[in-house]
């Protein structure tokens, strides 16, 4: 059976048991206040407001059955997965691995590096820490899709232009077919996320696909209908 949703550049066509949900990023270090994204001088309430979009989408995908895949951006302990040339940039006052009000920025187990409560994985679903910023780069995650048959792959999450957008590129370049849900995705500036998703979709879906979450529920309500 293959579902087909109005998409841009035109429409997403995926087989349910081929296609993963992947959440890119949705931790606390990025979504409130006293984590790296507002030790950056970020706007964190911009992240936050997808938060229900977001769970509505991954209720979707755990009442069909269809894999979730749960990303963290995050660095061992003694920060050996994380060059130097990542810590030095920029004037931030806190750097990544130092000591922030929910614990070390961006390091594995701390508080501040967990998934959002509204959004915590559950029993089944994979989470990958991944010490870049495209969720290939030093993770299992291929040979992970690979054990399940997945050639389709849903992206939400955060931010568009940088996690959201290398993990796409990444995944298109392998040979994903990759729909960006657009209303669940957010950027702390709203320019780039409207550019990256025009970058995504230029050019015959150069990189894949977008569309909001209502085309996905709907294009799933008529399949039903019709099964
Ligand atoms: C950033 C991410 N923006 N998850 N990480 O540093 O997009």
């Amino acid at each position: 059976m293959t579902i087909s949703i109005p998409a841009r550049p035109y429409p997403f066509s995926f087989m349910p048991g081929r296609t993963a949900l992947v959440i890119i990023d949705m931790q606390r270090d990025f979504i409130e206040k006293g984590g790296f994204g507002d030790a950056l001088g970020n706007d964190v309430t911009r992240l936050a407001a997808i938060i229900p979009t977001v769970a509505d989408l991954l209720e979707l995908f755990r009442r069909k059955k269809w894999p979730v895949i749960h990303t963290r951006e995050a660095h061992l302990p003694d920060l050996s997965d994380c060059p130097p040339s990542k810590i030095a940039r920029g004037d931030a006052p806190l750097k990544i691995g130092e000591e922030g009000a929910m614990g070390r920025l961006l390091v594995r187990g701390e508080p501040g590096n967990q998934i959002v409560d509204a959004l915590k994985p559950i029993m089944g679903e994979v989470v990958i820490d991944k010490p870049g910023k495209g969720m290939f780069w030093n993770t299992d995650i291929q040979s992970i899709l690979d054990n399940k048959g997945v050639t389709h792959l849903v992206f939400a999450g955060v931010t568009t232009e940088v996690c959201v957008q290398t993990s796409m590129r990444e995944a298109n370049d392998r040979g994903y077919e990759c729909l960006l849900i657009e209303d669940a995705t957010e950027s702390y500036f709203p320019q780039f996320k409207t550019a990256a998703i025009e970058m995504i979709t230029a050019q015959g879906g150069i990189v894949g696909w977008a569309t909001p979450l209502a085309e996905l529920e709907g294009a799933i309500l008529r399949e039903l209908a019709h099964a």
